[in-house]
């Protein structure tokens, strides 16, 4: 009964339907969507605390130049979270725009999007436990001068302007990116044969 009222909220959750846009990245989610919103993800992330979580991880141009593509989703991989979207394109400035709302009057904005669409990036879907957290471990500081080794901007870049990958950075965060870069019938739904060796769900 409690999962049957908590199942349409968790696919509200994961699958809004509808494209943000950053007009509103000012005010809090609670006043954005209501009280409801807060009720609900409370309610969700108690009972579900990380039922598909998914993060949006991008290799930038440099890391698709320096073909750095394989190593990284193998990173991924071989940690045990799930690819369930995956694409190559060139991104538009209109795109990036979206995508980097909230750095629009930063001084060094102007060229990160000039490096951004300075070559095709690939952008990717993944998913599991924990994934937005344990991915932004994984990628590691944005300046790499102070990325750790073993950290992907730590072990492949050296400036900030040239860090390789994106991860988003929470989980509202990724929803919003993951429906700016992905149409819903483009991320796959599979099962792992091997989930029960990954996680205890
Ligand atoms: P993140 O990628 O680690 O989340 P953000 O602060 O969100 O870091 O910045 C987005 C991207 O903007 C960085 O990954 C990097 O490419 C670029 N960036 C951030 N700070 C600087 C800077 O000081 N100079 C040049 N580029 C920067
Ligand atoms: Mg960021």
């Amino acid at each position: 009964m409690l999962q049957r009222r908590l199942f349409p909220i968790i696919l509200q959750q994961f699958y809004p339907g509808q494209q943000e846009t950053c007009l509103l990245s000012g005010i809090p989610r609670a006043l954005q969507h209501g009280h409801r919103y807060a009720w609900n993800r409370s309610k969700a992330t108690a009972a579900f605390p990380d039922v598909r979580e998914r993060t949006l991880i991008a290799v930038k141009p440099d890391g698709v130049q320096r073909r750095l593509v394989g190593q990284i989703i193998q990173r991924f991989e071989q940690r045990g979270f799930k690819l369930v979207g995956l694409r190559m394109l060139q991104a538009s400035e209109d795109l990036l725009s979206e995508h980097y709302c909230e750095l629009r009057k930063k001084s060094f904005y102007h060229s990160l999007v000039r490096y951004m669409t300075s070559g095709p990036v690939v952008v990717m879907v993944w998913e599991g436990h924990n994934v937005v957290q344990t991915s932004r471990t994984m990628v590691g500081h944005t300046n790499p001068a102070e990325a750790l080794a073993g950290t992907v901007r730590g072990d492949f870049s050296l400036h900030v302007s040239r860090n390789v990958v994106h991860a988003s950075d929470s989980v509202e965060g990724a929803q919003r990116e993951i429906q700016l870069w992905f149409k819903a019938q483009e991320l796959m739904d599979w099962d792992c044969c091997d989930k029960s060796s990954t996680s205890e769900k």
